[in-house]
């Protein structure tokens, strides 16, 4: 019996920073339907997808900060979603901002969920590799301060059962570090589902940042292949509040092949009929870890850390 998950990706245009999370959750529910329409059965939308991308401005205000996050999931804005992937018997990964009081006090992550077809949580993942500043950097058009609006992500990378398979989530820049797949990987997962929102001047420097399309595409595609998994990689894209950002949505095989890539730099559906076990074929032959990795050798290395001889005088 073939294991398909019937898959898509929603990509994003800009979101306004004076958009509503009303207008925001009526585009997704839009590309939820035109999913449908096209057979899916899950729907990946991106990184952060119910506002703009905050984090390029220092905002001093704490209200209008908090403004950007999610206290509840659903709540009464993000509630007509939920309601319309259970109608539809579509699931989907979500990203927002998440305002917490855990441990006495006020946290926040940069969370995403994976929502059944019955539309209950089945998983929850918070960020774990936050990019940029805490403090804003001179001489930049726009800033990233993840790292001054979020705590790293404490959930880890796990992994659910859910549509068939065994299936993972991380966020953006997670998807650069080869770690984030291979945690998962470890776990048996088969899909690993992403949003990102990434600035064509990310790094600031012009020699890196002409790559960033390549870089984008690089990191999933070795992620997949590396894992025997799918990756399907759902961008904000356009610009949005004067900031350029990367499209090029993708869905990625484990052969690391991309199966289906966006062209567009606004709102777009693309969708591929995903075989879990084209993943399995990979996982039981060119990346059988059972057999093939060597834990005592990754052991020695990370015993001998600092043991780097110094520079020849
Ligand atoms: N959102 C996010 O993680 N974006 C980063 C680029 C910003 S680095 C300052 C990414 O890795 O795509």
């Amino acid at each position: 019996m073939p294991r398909i998950i019937q898959a898509a990706a929603a990509q994003m245009g800009p979101i306004a920073r004076s958009e509503t999370r009303k207008d925001t959750v009526r585009r997704l529910i839009a590309m939820m339907r035109q999913a449908k329409e096209r057979g899916a059965e899950l729907v990946v939308f991106t990184e952060m997808a119910l506002t703009t991308f905050f984090p390029r401005w220092v905002i001093e205000d704490e209200a209008e900060l908090d403004s950007y996050y999610e206290r509840e999931m659903p709540g009464p804005e993000t509630l007509p979603l939920f309601e319309e992937a259970k109608r539809l018997g579509v699931g989907f990964y979500l990203g927002y901002a998440e305002l917490v009081m855990e441990e006495g006090k006020k946290r926040r992550f940069n969370t995403s969920i994976l929502v059944g077809r019955d539309g209950a949580i089945i998983g929850k993942y918070r960020k774990v590799h936050l990019p940029g500043h805490a403090e804003p950097q001179p001489n930049r058009t726009h800033q990233h301060l993840e790292k001054r609006y979020f705590e790293p992500g404490n959930l880890g990378f796990g992994v659910w059962r859910g549509f068939g398979g065994v299936m993972g989530m991380c966020i953006c820049n997670d998807r650069r570090w080869p770690e984030t797949y291979r945690v998962m990987g470890l776990q048996g997962v088969e899909m690993v589902m992403l949003g990102y929102n990434t600035p064509f001047d990310h790094t600031g420097h012009p020699d890196i940042d002409g790559l960033t399309s390549f870089h984008n595409h690089l990191s999933m595609q070795a992620g997949a292949y590396q894992n025997g998994t799918w990756v399907i990689g759902t961008a904000k894209c356009g610009t949005e509040e004067g900031s350029r950002m990367v499209g090029q949505s993708v869905i990625v095989a484990p052969s690391g092949e991309i199966v289906a890539q966006a062209v567009s730099l606004e709102d777009e559906v693309i969708t591929a009929r995903c075989d879990l076990d084209l993943g399995t074929r990979y996982r039981e032959t060119i990346f059988n870890f059972a057999k093939h990795r060597e834990p005592e050798a990754y052991r020695l290395i990370v015993e001998r850390k600092g043991a780097i001889p110094p520079p020849e005088s």
